[in-house]
Protein backbone atom coordinates (compact mmCIF):
# COMPACT_ATOMS: atom_id res chain seq x y z
CA UNK A 1 0.00 0.00 0.00
CA UNK A 2 3.04 2.61 0.99
CA UNK A 3 3.91 1.56 -2.39
CA UNK A 4 0.87 2.36 -4.06
CA UNK A 5 0.33 5.55 -2.31
CA UNK A 6 3.96 6.72 -3.97
CA UNK A 7 2.84 6.93 -7.34
CA UNK A 8 -0.86 7.66 -7.13
CA UNK A 9 -0.05 11.30 -7.85
CA UNK A 10 1.25 10.78 -11.28
CA UNK A 11 -1.15 10.75 -14.16
CA UNK A 12 -2.07 7.63 -14.86
CA UNK A 13 -4.39 7.59 -17.83
CA UNK A 14 -7.29 7.28 -16.10
CA UNK A 15 -8.39 4.12 -13.57
CA UNK A 16 -5.18 2.23 -15.22
CA UNK A 17 -4.27 0.56 -11.80
CA UNK A 18 -0.96 0.29 -10.08
CA UNK A 19 0.32 -2.58 -9.04
CA UNK A 20 0.92 -3.40 -5.46
CA UNK A 21 3.16 -4.89 -3.46
CA UNK A 22 0.75 -7.34 -1.40
CA UNK A 23 -0.30 -8.79 -4.41
CA UNK A 24 1.01 -11.62 -6.47
CA UNK A 25 4.53 -13.17 -7.08
CA UNK A 26 4.04 -11.71 -10.71
CA UNK A 27 3.13 -8.03 -8.98
CA UNK A 28 5.99 -8.47 -6.78
CA UNK A 29 8.31 -9.24 -9.04
CA UNK A 30 7.45 -6.29 -12.08
CA UNK A 31 7.89 -3.97 -8.88
CA UNK A 32 11.37 -5.30 -8.53
CA UNK A 33 11.84 -4.65 -12.34
CA UNK A 34 9.90 -0.87 -12.05
CA UNK A 35 12.78 -0.28 -9.20
CA UNK A 36 15.66 -1.86 -10.96
CA UNK A 37 15.00 0.67 -14.26
CA UNK A 38 14.61 3.55 -12.09
CA UNK A 39 17.68 3.00 -9.85
CA UNK A 40 19.71 2.98 -13.08
CA UNK A 41 20.33 6.83 -13.81
CA UNK A 42 23.34 6.34 -16.61
CA UNK A 43 22.25 7.55 -19.90
CA UNK A 44 25.09 5.22 -21.55
CA UNK A 45 23.38 2.14 -19.45
CA UNK A 46 19.93 3.26 -20.10
CA UNK A 47 20.82 3.44 -23.66
CA UNK A 48 22.14 0.37 -23.45
CA UNK A 49 19.02 -1.48 -22.48
CA UNK A 50 16.70 0.27 -24.70
CA UNK A 51 19.56 -1.58 -27.32
CA UNK A 52 19.06 -4.58 -26.00
CA UNK A 53 15.08 -4.78 -26.10
CA UNK A 54 15.13 -3.73 -29.37
CA UNK A 55 17.17 -6.64 -30.57
CA UNK A 56 15.08 -8.55 -28.36
CA UNK A 57 12.05 -7.48 -29.40
CA UNK A 58 13.13 -7.95 -33.13
CA UNK A 59 14.11 -11.48 -32.26
CA UNK A 60 10.49 -12.34 -30.67
CA UNK A 61 8.52 -10.22 -32.90
CA UNK A 62 10.61 -9.52 -36.07
CA UNK A 63 12.67 -6.93 -37.50
CA UNK A 64 11.39 -3.34 -38.34
CA UNK A 65 13.10 -0.76 -41.00
CA UNK A 66 14.44 2.03 -39.00
CA UNK A 67 14.18 5.33 -40.97
CA UNK A 68 16.93 8.41 -40.85
CA UNK A 69 14.75 10.91 -38.50
CA UNK A 70 13.25 13.98 -39.99
CA UNK A 71 10.98 16.30 -38.96
CA UNK A 72 9.17 15.80 -35.74
CA UNK A 73 11.53 12.43 -34.93
CA UNK A 74 14.45 14.77 -35.56
CA UNK A 75 12.72 17.53 -33.30
CA UNK A 76 12.35 15.38 -30.52
CA UNK A 77 15.80 14.19 -30.45
CA UNK A 78 17.21 17.38 -30.33
CA UNK A 79 14.78 19.52 -27.74
CA UNK A 80 12.43 16.57 -26.44
CA UNK A 81 9.21 18.26 -27.90
CA UNK A 82 7.95 17.78 -31.12
CA UNK A 83 4.84 20.34 -32.71
CA UNK A 84 2.33 18.60 -34.49
CA UNK A 85 0.17 21.53 -35.99
CA UNK A 86 -3.82 20.64 -35.80
CA UNK A 87 -4.35 16.74 -35.64
CA UNK A 88 -7.84 17.16 -35.64
CA UNK A 89 -10.39 19.55 -36.83
CA UNK A 90 -12.88 21.93 -34.93
CA UNK A 91 -15.61 19.43 -35.81
CA UNK A 92 -13.83 16.58 -34.68
CA UNK A 93 -13.05 18.34 -31.55
CA UNK A 94 -16.72 19.29 -31.50
CA UNK A 95 -17.64 16.03 -32.15
CA UNK A 96 -15.59 14.61 -29.06
CA UNK A 97 -16.55 16.90 -26.99
CA UNK A 98 -20.03 16.45 -27.64
CA UNK A 99 -19.92 13.06 -27.15
CA UNK A 100 -18.02 13.17 -23.57
CA UNK A 101 -20.56 15.49 -22.30
CA UNK A 102 -22.64 13.84 -19.75
CA UNK A 103 -20.19 10.77 -19.36
CA UNK A 104 -18.33 10.25 -16.06
CA UNK A 105 -15.50 11.55 -15.19
CA UNK A 106 -13.30 11.16 -12.00
CA UNK A 107 -11.17 13.81 -10.12
CA UNK A 108 -7.55 13.26 -9.18
CA UNK A 109 -6.77 13.11 -5.45
CA UNK A 110 -10.46 13.16 -5.09
CA UNK A 111 -13.03 11.41 -3.04
CA UNK A 112 -14.16 8.41 -6.17
CA UNK A 113 -17.05 9.97 -6.61
CA UNK A 114 -17.76 10.19 -10.56
CA UNK A 115 -19.44 13.32 -11.63
CA UNK A 116 -19.87 15.00 -15.38
CA UNK A 117 -19.05 18.13 -17.02
CA UNK A 118 -21.92 19.95 -15.94
CA UNK A 119 -21.68 18.78 -12.58
CA UNK A 120 -17.70 19.20 -11.83
CA UNK A 121 -17.67 19.49 -7.62
CA UNK A 122 -16.05 22.91 -6.43
CA UNK A 123 -12.92 20.88 -4.95
CA UNK A 124 -11.80 19.04 -8.56
CA UNK A 125 -8.70 20.73 -10.15
CA UNK A 126 -8.01 17.71 -12.91
CA UNK A 127 -10.20 15.09 -13.95
CA UNK A 128 -9.72 11.96 -15.98
CA UNK A 129 -12.20 10.01 -17.88
CA UNK A 130 -12.10 6.12 -17.55
CA UNK A 131 -10.20 4.37 -20.87
CA UNK A 132 -13.00 2.88 -22.06
CA UNK A 133 -14.50 6.41 -23.21
CA UNK A 134 -11.07 7.57 -24.44
CA UNK A 135 -10.80 4.29 -26.75
CA UNK A 136 -14.73 5.04 -27.69
CA UNK A 137 -14.79 9.03 -28.39
CA UNK A 138 -14.99 9.45 -31.87
CA UNK A 139 -11.51 10.04 -33.46
CA UNK A 140 -9.28 9.53 -30.76
CA UNK A 141 -8.50 5.80 -30.96
CA UNK A 142 -8.13 6.36 -35.07
CA UNK A 143 -5.57 9.46 -34.29
CA UNK A 144 -3.56 7.23 -31.68
CA UNK A 145 -3.24 4.83 -34.23
CA UNK A 146 -2.54 7.12 -36.91
CA UNK A 147 0.46 5.25 -39.52
CA UNK A 148 2.70 8.54 -39.35
CA UNK A 149 2.26 9.64 -35.52
CA UNK A 150 3.10 5.80 -35.08
CA UNK A 151 6.02 6.12 -37.45
CA UNK A 152 7.49 8.95 -35.37
CA UNK A 153 6.90 6.46 -32.31
CA UNK A 154 8.84 3.50 -33.70
CA UNK A 155 11.49 5.59 -35.16
CA UNK A 156 12.27 7.57 -31.76
CA UNK A 157 11.64 4.10 -29.53
CA UNK A 158 13.65 2.00 -31.84
CA UNK A 159 10.70 -0.64 -32.44
CA UNK A 160 7.03 -0.94 -32.83
CA UNK A 161 5.34 0.83 -29.78
CA UNK A 162 3.13 -0.50 -27.57
CA UNK A 163 0.24 2.25 -26.60
CA UNK A 164 0.77 2.05 -22.48
CA UNK A 165 -1.91 4.64 -21.13
CA UNK A 166 -4.47 6.83 -23.69
CA UNK A 167 -5.95 9.44 -21.21
CA UNK A 168 -8.75 12.26 -21.37
CA UNK A 169 -8.24 14.50 -18.96
CA UNK A 170 -9.79 17.72 -17.72
CA UNK A 171 -7.73 20.56 -16.03
CA UNK A 172 -10.73 23.54 -14.28
CA UNK A 173 -9.39 27.35 -13.27
CA UNK A 174 -9.61 26.88 -9.43
CA UNK A 175 -8.13 29.96 -6.73
CA UNK A 176 -5.04 27.29 -5.93
CA UNK A 177 -3.08 24.20 -7.64
CA UNK A 178 -2.10 21.04 -6.35
CA UNK A 179 1.54 20.92 -6.88
CA UNK A 180 1.89 17.09 -6.79
CA UNK A 181 -0.78 16.70 -9.68
CA UNK A 182 -0.15 20.12 -11.45
CA UNK A 183 3.98 20.57 -10.65
CA UNK A 184 6.57 20.28 -13.16
CA UNK A 185 8.16 16.71 -13.46
CA UNK A 186 9.67 13.95 -15.05
CA UNK A 187 7.54 11.01 -15.58
CA UNK A 188 9.29 7.00 -14.45
CA UNK A 189 7.94 4.81 -17.56
CA UNK A 190 11.22 3.79 -19.45
CA UNK A 191 11.96 4.61 -23.30
CA UNK A 192 7.99 6.17 -23.51
CA UNK A 193 6.87 9.44 -25.20
CA UNK A 194 3.67 11.10 -24.96
CA UNK A 195 1.34 12.25 -27.69
CA UNK A 196 -0.91 15.44 -26.61
CA UNK A 197 -3.56 16.67 -28.38
CA UNK A 198 -5.58 19.59 -27.24
CA UNK A 199 -9.34 18.75 -27.60
CA UNK A 200 -10.41 22.69 -26.47
CA UNK A 201 -9.04 25.62 -27.55
CA UNK A 202 -6.03 26.37 -24.99
CA UNK A 203 -3.85 30.05 -24.45
CA UNK A 204 -1.97 31.20 -21.62
CA UNK A 205 -4.78 31.07 -19.16
CA UNK A 206 -6.50 27.81 -20.13
CA UNK A 207 -3.59 25.47 -18.69
CA UNK A 208 -1.23 25.52 -21.26
CA UNK A 209 1.45 22.84 -21.52
CA UNK A 210 4.59 23.57 -20.43
CA UNK A 211 7.76 21.73 -21.41
CA UNK A 212 11.67 22.75 -20.95
CA UNK A 213 13.48 21.92 -23.90
CA UNK A 214 16.70 19.68 -23.72
CA UNK A 215 16.05 18.49 -20.27
CA UNK A 216 14.97 15.08 -21.74
CA UNK A 217 19.21 14.40 -22.13
CA UNK A 218 19.93 15.02 -18.24
CA UNK A 219 20.84 12.15 -16.64
CA UNK A 220 17.34 10.67 -14.79
CA UNK A 221 17.49 11.81 -10.98
CA UNK A 222 17.50 8.64 -8.76
CA UNK A 223 14.34 10.31 -6.97
CA UNK A 224 11.42 11.62 -8.93
CA UNK A 225 10.29 14.88 -7.37
CA UNK A 226 8.22 18.01 -8.39
CA UNK A 227 10.38 21.30 -8.98
CA UNK A 228 9.16 24.88 -7.67
CA UNK A 229 7.85 26.94 -10.83
CA UNK A 230 10.73 29.64 -9.39
CA UNK A 231 13.71 27.05 -9.68
CA UNK A 232 12.45 25.99 -13.55
CA UNK A 233 12.62 29.67 -14.43
CA UNK A 234 15.71 30.35 -12.97
CA UNK A 235 17.81 27.50 -14.00
CA UNK A 236 16.09 27.35 -17.86
CA UNK A 237 13.78 30.15 -18.40
CA UNK A 238 10.49 30.03 -19.45
CA UNK A 239 10.57 26.64 -21.60
CA UNK A 240 8.15 26.11 -24.31
CA UNK A 241 4.29 26.68 -23.62
CA UNK A 242 2.07 24.79 -26.00
CA UNK A 243 -0.64 27.30 -26.89
CA UNK A 244 -3.12 26.32 -30.31
CA UNK A 245 -6.30 25.87 -30.86
CA UNK A 246 -8.79 22.70 -30.31
CA UNK A 247 -6.82 20.10 -32.34
CA UNK A 248 -3.02 21.01 -31.98
CA UNK A 249 -0.90 17.97 -30.79
CA UNK A 250 2.64 17.41 -30.17
CA UNK A 251 4.62 15.02 -28.60
CA UNK A 252 6.75 14.90 -25.65
CA UNK A 253 9.84 12.58 -24.25
CA UNK A 254 8.39 12.27 -20.95
CA UNK A 255 12.17 12.39 -19.31
CA UNK A 256 12.10 15.79 -20.32
CA UNK A 257 10.67 18.20 -17.50
CA UNK A 258 7.28 19.10 -17.96
CA UNK A 259 3.67 19.81 -16.68
CA UNK A 260 0.09 20.92 -17.91
CA UNK A 261 0.00 24.70 -16.14
CA UNK A 262 -3.14 24.78 -13.71
CA UNK A 263 -5.97 27.14 -16.08
CA UNK A 264 -7.02 30.39 -14.60
CA UNK A 265 -9.70 31.44 -16.76
CA UNK A 266 -10.99 28.41 -18.72
CA UNK A 267 -11.43 24.72 -18.21
CA UNK A 268 -9.03 22.40 -21.18
CA UNK A 269 -9.19 19.15 -22.00
CA UNK A 270 -6.64 17.07 -23.55
CA UNK A 271 -5.91 13.68 -24.41
CA UNK A 272 -2.73 11.75 -23.92
CA UNK A 273 -1.04 8.94 -25.57
CA UNK A 274 1.52 7.14 -24.13
CA UNK A 275 3.74 5.00 -26.68
CA UNK A 276 6.28 2.83 -25.40
CA UNK A 277 8.57 0.14 -26.11
CA UNK A 278 7.64 -2.07 -22.62
CA UNK A 279 4.97 -2.31 -21.08
CA UNK A 280 5.37 -0.08 -17.92
CA UNK A 281 5.89 -2.20 -14.73
CA UNK A 282 3.80 -0.43 -12.80
CA UNK A 283 0.65 -0.53 -14.16
CA UNK A 284 -2.08 -3.97 -13.79
CA UNK A 285 -3.39 -3.02 -17.46
CA UNK A 286 -7.02 -4.27 -18.09
CA UNK A 287 -7.38 -3.65 -21.57
CA UNK A 288 -11.09 -2.89 -22.17
CA UNK A 289 -13.19 -4.51 -24.70
CA UNK A 290 -13.86 -1.73 -28.06
CA UNK A 291 -17.51 -2.23 -29.64
CA UNK A 292 -16.49 0.23 -32.65
CA UNK A 293 -15.48 -0.69 -36.34
CA UNK A 294 -11.85 0.48 -36.59
CA UNK A 295 -9.40 -2.30 -37.32
CA UNK A 296 -5.89 -1.52 -35.53
CA UNK A 297 -3.01 -2.88 -34.79
CA UNK A 298 -3.13 -6.02 -32.31
CA UNK A 299 0.24 -5.39 -30.96
CA UNK A 300 0.17 -2.09 -30.74
CA UNK A 301 -2.81 -1.86 -28.87
CA UNK A 302 -2.76 -4.96 -27.09
CA UNK A 303 -2.29 -3.18 -23.64
CA UNK A 304 -5.47 -1.34 -24.40
CA UNK A 305 -8.19 -3.31 -26.55
CA UNK A 306 -8.90 -6.85 -25.01
CA UNK A 307 -8.13 -9.19 -27.84
CA UNK A 308 -11.92 -10.76 -28.24
CA UNK A 309 -12.82 -7.74 -29.47
CA UNK A 310 -9.76 -6.61 -31.40
O1 LIG B 1 -1.46 17.96 -18.83
C1 LIG B 1 -0.36 18.19 -19.33
O2 LIG B 1 -0.16 19.12 -20.15
C2 LIG B 1 0.83 17.35 -18.92
C3 LIG B 1 0.47 15.99 -18.50
C4 LIG B 1 1.59 15.32 -17.79
O3 LIG B 1 2.30 15.93 -17.05
C5 LIG B 1 1.85 13.92 -17.98
O4 LIG B 1 1.10 13.26 -18.70
O5 LIG B 1 2.85 13.41 -17.42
Amino acid sequence: MAVRRRFVHRFAGVHVKYVTVGASRNARLKLFGYYVQRAVTSRRIRHAATRAAVALLGTLHGRIERRQPAGAGAALRAQGYAPLGSLLSPAQCAEALAWLRGRDMVAVRGDGRAFSIDDVPPGARVADFPVGSAVHCPHLLALANRPDLLAVATDYLGYTPTITLMGLRWSFPRPTSDADVQGFHRDSDAASIKLLVYLTDVDADSGPHSYVAGTHLDRMPLRLRRYADQEIVRKHGTGIVVTGPAGTGFFIDTRGIHKGTPPTRRARLVLIVQYSLLPCLIYDYAPVPYHGDLRVDPYVNRLLIAPAAR
